[in-house]
């Protein structure tokens, strides 16, 4: 039998509710564990993405003075490695968010702003999210053009190290591609092939997932180059990532699909793509192999998944 799955937009706001970890609740190792102002200031912006229904404007955060300062920390450090580590595309698009979103050193750019930026340019749109949701649940969202985004900022005491995303891995490393139409394609068909997939098959997309959109390399030009958000929003691997350090492979679905990867270290193995555009065509091919009794297509005028 075919796992459920959302069919038009609005059904998920039923994700809002199923997060896996954090969100209100802190594990021992989180720098903010042992800081009730923090955990306090945690709960009220998740109670916020927890009440988000589909159709509203998103919550507006009114951070404060030492969440910008630690924003701020994090903005000065990664754009200065951008201009020679990060893919055209996030290049292209980094200043157009300055411009119309609010992107700066001294201000946290807010989700509703960038949503609407993200749908002129793809159709893309942002949902809150209180903390990590399901591999399938967020999978899922992609075929509708939904990335869910968390609102909250790591703690100050360690602004270049968070174990969960957080605004900044959301807004600097996630949200410039969604931007780019062929790249906000290839994510669109990820989730596509991800409805009804088998849970042998959704562990393989979310691998895809893994070695792309959170830690893909591309070649452009002679030089190799970071599209993933894992690597534009983590200062110390998106410089190892370029190095002669770790291993690269050519993309390929299949041999990623099935590769073996650490959660809590600087990846070992990252894949180098050609362009997005053939990323998504393969993607597309990898999906009509999987085990499914139809395959899926986004109808974006009635914001439904209509079944072939
Ligand atoms: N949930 C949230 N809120 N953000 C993510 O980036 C995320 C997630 N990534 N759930 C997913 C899991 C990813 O690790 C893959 C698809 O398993
Ligand atoms: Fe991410």
């Amino acid at each position: 039998t075919v796992p459920w799955f959302p069919r038009k937009i609005a059904d998920l706001d039923s994700f809002a509710e199923r997060v896996l970890s954090y969100g209100q609740e802190l594990d021992a190792d989180h720098p903010g564990f042992t800081d009730p102002v923090y955990r306090k200031r945690r709960q009220d912006i998740t109670e916020a993405a927890k009440a988000h229904r589909h159709g509203q404007p998103l919550p507006r955060v009114n951070y404060t003075p030492e969440e910008i300062k630690t924003w701020g920390v994090v903005f000065n450090k990664l754009t200065a490695m951008y201009k020679t580590h990060a893919c055209y595309e996030h290049q292209y698009i980094f200043p157009l968010l300055v411009q119309n979103c609010g992107y700066s050193e001294n201000n946290i750019p807010q989700l509703e702003d960038i949503s609407r930026f993200l749908r002129d340019c793809t159709g893309w749109t942002l949902r809150p999210v209180m903390g990590l949701l399901s591999s399938r649940d967020f999978l899922n969202a992609l075929a509708f053009r939904v990335f869910h985004s968390t609102q909250y900022i790591r703690h100050h005491s360690s602004p270049l190290y968070t174990p969960e995303p957080d605004v900044c891995h959301e807004l600097l490393g996630h949200v410039p591609l969604y931007a780019d139409p062929d790249f906000a394609a290839f994510s669109q068909e990820i989730g596509l092939a991800s409805l009804g997939a088998s849970d042998e098959d959704l562990k393989k997309l979310a691998t895809i997932y893994w070695f792309t959109v959170e830690f893909g390399l591309c070649r452009q030009g002679t030089e190799v180059r970071a599209y993933g958000a894992g690597l534009l929003s983590s200062f110390g691997e998106l410089d190892y990532s370029l190095s002669s350090k770790p291993q690269k492979l050519p993309f390929d679905c299949a041999t990623m699909a099935v590769q073996p990867y650490p959660i809590t270290e600087y990846q070992p193995v990252y894949f180098v793509a050609d362009s997005f555009k053939q990323m998504k065509d393969d993607v597309r091919e990898y999906a009509l192999g999987l085990d499914r009794p139809f395959t899926a297509h986004y109808n974006a005028l009635t914001q439904s998944v209509e079944l072939l």
